[in-house]
C-alpha cells in the first residue's frame, strides 16, 4: 500500500491539532493538574539541537500525562531580553526589537514543526510591555519593604559588554558571554536583598527529592554556609575604628595569627597607611588590584601578594603585635573583608608569609607531634593538639574552637558567628535591551519610586545603539526627563538602568498560568491551580543561578501573599548536551563535515591535504564546527524520526551522541511499523481487539498477547517518573518483531483481533514520541477521533502469568513422577522440586546420585548407582 511519508502526514497533524486548539487548557478543578515546563528558549534565531532535545523530552513527558487522564498545563514563550540582541542589531544594522520579534517568528515555527503540545494561546514573550509592566510592579513592592535597595559597591565590570556582571556571570574571572577579564568598578546598584532567604534556601535543598543531587549540592555550596567565629583585633594607634573584625572558621588558631591581612578594598586601608613611609605603595597596590579579577575562583591563580599598610593591631588571645597588610587574596565581598592569617596552619597565609618573610607559629601539632615551623614546606591543616596556646595547650583543637571563642567572649573580643557565602543579587544593567528599573532621580527629594499608575515605563524600542554598546538611554531625552512624582519638580531624572535578564525569567512559569491577566502579575486562582510545576526540564548549566532566583523570587511571593507554595518546581530533569565527533587539520583546526574528503583510506583536509584527525565527541558547538542543523533532520526525514532518534539514542539525563546510523534506525523503524499497518489494515480495520482470556488462544497467539500485555506494563513503567524512554522504544520494537512472525495467510479464529490490539498498543504506545505518525495510523485503524482523545492502554495482570508446565522426571531414563509448574521456572527449583517428590525417592534412596540433568520446561533425569 501506501508508502510512510512524513512529508505530507506531519503538517496535516499539526493544522489539526492547531485548528482544534485540542492543547489548549483551563483551570479545571474536577481533574488533577500536571504542570509541565522546559526552559524557554532566548530567541537567538534558530532552533538547535539542544533545544530539540529538550522539548522532546519535554513533550513526551505531556502527551503522556494527558494520556493518563491529567490536566496538563505545557506553556512556550520566549526570554527575549538581553545582550545578544544589542550585539546582533549593531552587527546587522537592525534594532533589537526587530530582530528579537522576526527570531521568535521564525523559532516558533520551527517549534511548530516539530509538533510540540503547547497550549500556543499562552505565548509570552518577556520584552513586551504586558510582561514587565508586572515586573516593574515587583519591584516597586520589593523596593517598598528594602527587598529592593540600593548601594554604591563594588561590581564586576565587563569592558567590552560595557555592563556590570552578577558573581554568577563571571566564570573563572572572565566575562561569561564574551570571554573579557573582569574588572571592578565602583558604582551605585540596584540590589535584591537574595540574602534575606540565604538559610531558608539552603535548609530546603533537602526538601526538594525531585532534584538531582547534584544541582541540590551545587546550590548549597553557592549559598555555601560557614560556621566560625568574629574576632576583634585592636588597632595601634587612633583611628575611626578602634579595632579590625575578622571572620574565622579556624578560632582554635588564633594564637598563632600572626599578622592581618585586609582587602584592598576595605575603608581602613587608605586610613592606615596615611602619612606613612607606606602609603604610596599602598594606594599604587590598591589601583593595581582594582583593574583585577577578584572573584574567588581566579584568585587561586593569581600569586598571592600585598603591601604593608604601616599599621600594626594585638592578638586578642595573646597581645602580640601584627603587622596589618593589605593582600590580593582577602576579599571584601566576603566575611568583614579581613582575614587573621596563620600561616602555620593555611596555606594561602603560609605562601604569602614565605613570601614576605612573616612570623609562622604552630599552634595545632600533628599526632606524631614533629611539626617545626622552621622547616614546614606546607600549612598544616590537619586536626590535631592545641600547643603555644596558653591554657588551651594539650586540649584537641576542635574542642578548642568552642573554648577559645567562649574565652573571648568574656573579655568582650569574639562570638561565634555564621557566614553565608551568598551575596545579594546585584540587578543593575547599564544596558538598554532591558525591563527598566521604574525609579526616578529627583534633585530635591532623591530616589523616588514611580507611581504604580504611571507603569510600566516603557522601553523605547526606536532608540539607536551606541558604538560598544553603550546603553542609549541616558541621552535620550523623551525618556529621561520626567517630573518628580512628589515636589512636582519638572528636571528631574529616570533610572536608566535596565534589570538583569534573570529577573524576567525568575518568574515567567507564573505568568504563564494566566498570562494575559492585566490586573496583576498573575491571577491568584490561576496560580493557586497550576503551582508549582510538577516537572521542570532545562540544561544543568541553570543549575544555580536561574534556579536559585527562582526559589528565591518563590519566596518573595508567597511572603508578599501573591502565591501559595514556597518552592516552583518540585521535580527537575537536567537533560544531558547534545555531542558530535569533531574533525581537525593541523593547519586549518576545526573542520567541517564537508570539509573532509572521506573517500580515500583515510580522511583527509579538503584546503591543504593533510590527514584529518578524528577528534573527541563533544558538546555541538560552532566553534568545534560539529553542528547539526535540526532543520536539515527535519528536511530530510520529518519531525518524528528526530523526535524518536532524540529519545532513542540515550536516556534523557545522559549525553546524547549523534549518529547518522541511529537517525537512519529510528527511520527504519518506523517504516517497518507502518508496513505492518498497512499490511494489516484491511484485515483488521472493523474489528474490535481482543478482549478474551488468553487460554482461548492457540500458542503462537497466546505468546504474542502475553507480550502485548508485557509491553504495555514495561514502557508504561519505564516513562511514568523514570523516563526511560530508550528502553520503553526497545520493548515496542520487540513486540513489533514478535508481530511479524504472525503469517496473514494462515490466521486462525483470534488472529485479526489480536493483530488489531498489538497494532492499536504500539501505536499508543508510541503517540508521545511520534505523533504525528501515531494520529495517522490510528485514523487509518479506523478511528476518527484524535489520538490524544484516547487513553493510555492498560495492562492485565493475568495476561502477563505464563501458563503452567508440565515438567516429567527420570530416574535413571525411566519415568517416574510428573509434576507441573509455572513455565521458565528457576532450574534450581525444578531440581529440588524433582528430588524431593515422594514418588521419585522411592528410586533414589539408599543410592548414590551421580548426576540430574535438567531440561528447561520439559524433563528432569536422575542418574543414580
Ligand atoms: C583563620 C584561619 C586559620 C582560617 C586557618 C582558615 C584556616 P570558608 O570556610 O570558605 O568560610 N577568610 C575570612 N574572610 C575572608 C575574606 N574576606 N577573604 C578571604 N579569606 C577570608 O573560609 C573561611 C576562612 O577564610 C576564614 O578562616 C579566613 O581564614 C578566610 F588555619 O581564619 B580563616
Ligand atoms: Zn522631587
Amino acid at each position: 500500500d501506501e508508502k510512510y511519508e512524513p512529508k505530507a502526514i506531519e503538517p496535516k497533524w499539526q493544522r489539526y491539532w492547531d485548528e482544534s486548539n485540542i492543547f489548549k487548557v483551563t483551570e479545571d478543578p474536577d481533574k488533577e493538574k500536571y504542570y509541565l515546563l522546559e526552559m524557554f528558549p532566548y530567541p537567538s534565531g534558530n532552533i538547535h539541537m539542544g533545544h530539540v532535545r529538550n522539548y522532546t523530552i519535554g513533550d513526551v513527558i505531556g502527551r503522556y500525562k494527558r494520556m493518563r487522564g491529567f490536566n496538563v498545563l505545557h506553556p512556550m514563550g520566549w526570554d527575549a531580553f538581553g545582550m545578544p540582541a544589542e550585539n546582533a542589531a549593531i552587527d546587522n544594522n537592525t534594532h533589537p526589537a526587530r530582530w528579537t520579534y522576526a527570531n521568535i517568528d521564525n523559532m516558533r515555527s520551527q517549534l511548530k514543526q516539530l509538533g510540540f503540545s503547547y497550549d500556543w494561546d499562552r505565548e509570552i514573550a518577556t520584552c513586551s510591555p504586558e510582561y514587565y509592566k508586572w515586573e516593574q510592579w515587583l519591584f516597586l513592592k520589593m523596593a517598598e519593604t528594602g527587598m529592593a535597595y540600593r548601594k554604591e559597591s563594588f561590581v564586576n565590570w565587563c569592558n567590552t559588554c560595557k555592563t556590570v556582571l552578577a558573581n554568577e556571570q563571571v566564570e573563572q574571572g572572565e566575562c561569561w558571554r564574551c570571554g573579557e577579564l573582569v574588572r571592578q568598578k565602583k558604582l551605585w546598584q540596584w540590589f535584591f536583598k537574595i540574602t534575606d532567604y540565604a538559610e531558608d534556601l539552603l535548609v530546603h535543598c533537602d526538601n526538594l527529592p525531585g532534584w538531582p543531587e547534584k544541582v541540590t549540592l551545587m546550590q548549597k555550596n553557592w549559598i555555601g554556609k560557614s560556621f566560625g567565629a568574629e574576632l576583634s583585633f585592636e588597632i595601634q594607634g587612633s583611628y575611626s575604628e578602634n579595632s579590625i573584625k575578622v571572620f574565622t572558621t579556624r578560632p582554635d588558631t588564633v594564637f598563632g595569627a600572626t599578622f592581618m591581612c585586609l582587602a584592598p578594598e576595605h575603608p581602613l586601608v587608605t586610613e592606615l597607611s596615611q602619612g606613612t613611609s607606606q602609603e604610596q605603595a599602598v594606594s599604587a597596590f590598591i589601583e593595581k588590584i582594582s583593574l583585577q579579577d577578584r572573584t574567588s575562583k581566579a584568585l587561586e591563580n593569581y600569586e598571592k601578594e600585598g603591601v604593608f599598610t604601616g599599621a600594626y593591631c594585638i592578638n586578642p588571645a595573646n597581645g602580640k603585635k601584627m603587622p596589618v597588610y593589605t593582600a590580593n587574596f582577602a576579599l571584601m565581598e566576603y566575611g568583614t573583608g579581613a582575614v587573621m592569617s596563620v600561616p602555620a596552619h593555611d596555606q594561602r597565609d603560609f605562601d604569602f608569609a614565605k613570601k614576605y618573610g612573616l612570623e609562622i607559629v604552630i599552634v595545632v601539632q600533628g599526632e606524631d607531634g614533629n611539626l617545626d615551623s622552621s622547616s614546614m614546606s606546607q600549612a598544616y591543616t590537619e586536626p590535631g593538639i592545641m600547643v603555644n596556646s596558653g591554657q588551651f595547650d594539650k586540649m584537641e583543637n576542635e574542642k578548642a574552637k568552642d573554648e577559645i571563642v567562649k574565652w573571648l567572649e568574656t573579655q568582650g573580643k569574639g562570638k561565634k558567628t555564621i557566614n553565608f557565602r551568598l551575596r545579594d543579587w546585584g540587578i543593575s544593567r547599564q544596558r538598554y535591551w532591558g525591563a527598566p528599573i521604574p525609579m526616578i532621580h529627583c534633585p530635591d527629594c532623591g530616589i523616588v519610586p514611580v507611581p504604580e499608575q504611571d507603569l510600566p515605563i516603557i522601553l523605547p524600542e526606536d532608540a539607536d545603539l551606541l558604538e560598544g554598546g553603550k546603553t542609549p538611554l541616558p541621552a535620550l531625552d523623551y525618556f529621561i526627563k520626567t517630573t518628580c512624582p512628589k515636589c512636582k519638580r519638572e528636571d528631574a531624572r529616570r533610572e536608566t538602568d535596565t534589570m538583569d535578564t534573570f529577573v524576567e525569567s525568575s518568574w515567567y512559569f507564573d505568568r504563564y498560568c494566566s498570562p494575559k491577566y492585566d490586573k496583576g502579575m498573575f491571577d491568584k486562582k490561576a496560580v493557586d491551580y497550576w503551582m508549582p510545576v510538577d516537572q521542570y526540564i532545562g540544561g544543568v548549566e541553570h543549575a544555580i543561578l536561574h534556579l536559585l532566583y527562582s526559589r528565591y523570587f518563590t519566596r518573595v511571593l508567597n511572603e508578599l501573599g501573591l502565591i501559595n507554595c514556597k518552592e516552583p518546581f518540585t521535580r527537575l530533569l537536567t537533560q544531558g548536551m547534545v555531542c558530535k565527533e569533531t574533525t581537525k587539520c593541523p593547519e586549518h583546526k576545526f573542520l567541517l563535515p564537508t570539509q573532509v574528503n572521506w573517500e580515500g583510506e583515510k580522511p583527509t583536509c579538503t584546503m591543504c591535504s593533510s590527514p584529518v584527525i578524528i577528534g573527541r565527541v563533544e558538546k555541538m558547538s560552532k566553534s568545534k564546527k560539529n553542528v547539526i542543523d535540526p532543520k536539515i533532520l527535519l528536511e530530510q526525514y520529518g519531525a518524528d524520526t528526530t523526535r524518536l532518534f532524540c529519545l532513542f539514542a540515550a536516556p534523557p539525563v545522559k549525553d546524547l551522541e549523534w549518529s547518522e546510523q541511529g537517525v537512519e534506525g529510528s527511520s527504519r523503524f518506523l517504516n517497518r511499523v507502518w508496513r505492518l499497518a498497512a499490511d494489516w489494515m484491511h484485515s483488521v480495520k472493523h474489528i474490535n481487539p481482543y478482549e478474551g482470556p488468553a487460554d482461548k488462544l492457540d500458542d503462537s497467539l497466546k505468546e504474542l498477547h502475553r507480550k502485548i500485555h508485557e509491553t504495555i506494563k514495561k514502557v508504561t513503567n519505564d516513562i511514568d517518573d523514570r523516563f526511560h524512554f530508550n528502553t520503553a522504544i526497545s520493548a515496542v520494537m520487540e513486540l513489533v518483531n514478535l508481530m511479524y512472525s504472525i503469517d496473514i495467510n494462515n490466521k486462525t479464529k483470534h488472529t485479526n483481533e489480536i493483530i488489531k490490539l498489538a497494532l492499536e498498543s504500539v501505536v499508543l504506545l508510541l503517540s508521545p514520541m511520534v505523533p504525528h505518525f501515531a494520529e495517522e495510523i490510528w485514523s487509518i485503524l479506523g478511528h476518527n477521533q484524535s489520538i490524544l482523545l484516547a487513553s493510555w492502554p492498560k495492562y492485565n495482570e493475568d495476561a502477563l502469568v505464563k501458563d503452567d508446565i508440565v515438567v516429567v522426571v527420570q530416574v535413571n531414563g525411566k519415568l517416574r513422577s510428573k509434576f507441573s509448574t509455572a513455565l521458565d521456572t528457576n532450574e534450581d527449583i525444578i531440581k529440588e522440586t524433582a528430588l524431593n517428590d515422594e514418588r521419585v525417592q522411592k528410586f533414589t534412596q539408599d543410592k548414590t546420585i551421580c548426576k540430574v540433568i535438567v531440561v528447561k520446561n520439559k524433563l528432569v533425569n536422575i542418574v543414580v548407582s
